[in-house]
């Protein structure tokens, strides 16, 4: 089994509901092992939209990363994920943040995250859910400084 770790983003719709669906289709086909707190975060890139929520869960699952990428796309799909703009809008975002410790150079799939590190809105969940003490080569808490974004990422008034 391979620990991995998934980023949620959604701000269109009702977010925490996308959130709790995803968790339900989720947790049919790999084991859930930690869910961060929600967090509602300030748009990143596209700032003339509303708000988002995000969060991360930590998995262990039998998919290769290929096939858990799959199958995120396939949960994209059925919950009416259109792909419009980047940055834009979205019912719901599924990333692939981590995956044991590999490293995965495809152009459809890039393993860790490419953003992984410069965005406060994935690494300020994934601090609760991440329990080695280094994030490639530095703290969670270090990365989270560089970014100089955290005052855009609170607590979500709503939960899981
Ligand atoms: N892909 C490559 N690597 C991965 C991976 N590790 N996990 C490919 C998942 N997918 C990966 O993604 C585009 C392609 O990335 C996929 O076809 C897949 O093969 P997408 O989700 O279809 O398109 P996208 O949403 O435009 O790209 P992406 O990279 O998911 O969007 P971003 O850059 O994450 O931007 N602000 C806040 N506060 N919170 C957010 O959650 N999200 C975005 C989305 C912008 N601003 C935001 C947030
Ligand atoms: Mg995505």
């Amino acid at each position: 089994m391979a620990i991995a770790y998934i980023a949620f983003g959604s701000n269109l719709g009702e977010p925490i509901e996308n959130f709790r669906e995803v968790l339900r289709r989720l947790s049919r086909v790999v084991t859930i092992r930690k869910r961060s707190e929600v967090y509602e975060t300030k748009p990143y890139g596209e700032l003339s939209q509303a708000n988002f929520l995000n969060a991360v869960v930590s998995i262990s699952t039998c998919f290769t990363p290929q096939e858990l990428l799959s199958c995120l796309q396939r949960i994209e799909k059925k919950m009416g994920r259109v792909r419009k703009e980047r940055w834009g809008p979205r019912t719901i975002d599924l990333d692939i943040l981590l995956y044991e410790d590999k490293e995965v150079k495809e152009d459809y799939l890039q393993i860790p995250h490419v953003e992984l590190t410069k965005r406060a809105f994935v690494l300020v969940p994934l601090n609760e859910v991440y329990m080695e003490p280094l994030l490639l080569g530095k703290e969670i808490s270090e990365w989270i400084r560089e970014t100089n974004d955290f005052e855009n990422v609170w607590l979500a008034e709503e939960s899981w």
